[in-house]
């Protein structure tokens, strides 16, 4: 009789094998169609499977806006542009710039899930838990900015704790993560709630209360990574964009000057 070949690859979020691809079930043309939708409603698709509500998706789409991009200073753009200026193609000069993401930058959203969520579920004080890290010597993800402070307020951060607020009957770890936020300012006007702690711990608060999710479902998305890779995604958009500016503005090979560097040797 016929033998069933095994499958190299096991996929469950599209599919291609109709007229037309399909994302979770629903035919590309759909998506595009549905106002509804738009990039946060197919991004949550691709990564949920499953349709989620208007307020989720532009959630979404709010953090892809407001961390497209933050400048040519900050080490994702800085290297993007080295490597654009020493004549790279644009996949590797995106790939030079997303290499830095990490946890000191931009990749410390999904250790500020973690770290917050453990906290809050084991009920520390936010005290206890800024005194605990301290003893541990771990500096707490998603709190601190190199530029941001009490002084100067990062108004992305503001703008999605606004969001929210208006959108959600309840931000617990939201509130919990602003509560510790009190405790680190004390020592430290920079050390803030920063933008990848914000997003976080907000996108914590909406897996857990849109009621489209159990707690383990929303418990794995954020350990398989999902919120580093919201900010991954839109960061490349900016990337693109210092690359594309580059090759614009004609710029030549970047030489670090040596006045800038404390030569040791
Ligand atoms: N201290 C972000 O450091 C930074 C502490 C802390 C307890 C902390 C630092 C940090 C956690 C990682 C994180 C995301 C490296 C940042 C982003 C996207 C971006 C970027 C952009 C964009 C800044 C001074 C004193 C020391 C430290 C203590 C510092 N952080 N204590 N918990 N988290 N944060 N990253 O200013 O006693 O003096 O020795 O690692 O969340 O990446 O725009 O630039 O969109 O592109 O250099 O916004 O906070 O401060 O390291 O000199 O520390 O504060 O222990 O204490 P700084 P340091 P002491 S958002």
């Amino acid at each position: 009789g016929l033998v069933r070949k095994p499958a190299n690859i096991v996929c469950s979020i599209s599919d291609d094998r109709g007229a037309e691809a399909t994302y979770a079930g629903v035919p590309i043309s759909e998506v595009a169609k549905d106002e509804q939708l738009g990039v946060g409603g197919a991004i949550c698709l691709l990564w949920f499977r499953r349709r989620l509500p208007p307020y989720f998706c532009k959630f979404i789409e709010l953090c892809m806006i407001t961390t497209a991009d933050h400048g040519p200073c900050v080490s994702g753009a800085h290297n993007t542009i080295v490597a654009a200026r020493a004549g790279k193609d644009l996949v590797s000069s995106l790939i030079s710039g997303l290499a830095t993401i990490g946890p000191r930058f931009g990749g410390a959203l999904d250790d500020a899930a973690r770290m917050f969520c453990e906290a809050f579920d084991l009920k520390l004080t936010p005290e206890k838990f800024v005194e605990k890290c301290k003893a541990e010597k771990t500096v707490i993800a998603g709190i601190g900015h190199r530029i941001k402070s009490l002084d100067n307020p990062d108004a992305r951060v503001v703008l999605i704790k606004e969001y929210v607020k208006k959108h959600l009957p309840s931000t617990p770890l939201l509130d919990f993560a602003l509560a510790v936020e009190q405790v680190t300012t004390k020592k430290k006007a920079s050390l803030i709630l920063n933008v990848d702690g914000c997003i976080a711990v907000c996108f914590v608060d909406l897996l857990r209360t849109c009621g489209e999710f159990s707690r383990s479902e929303a418990d794995d998305f954020v350990t398989h990574g999902v919120l580093n890779g919201l900010f991954v995604s839109s960061r490349t958009l900016g990337l693109v964009g210092h690359f594309l500016d580059q090759r614009r503005l004609k710029q030549p090979l970047y030489r670090h000057p040596q006045d800038d560097v404390t030569y040791l040797a």
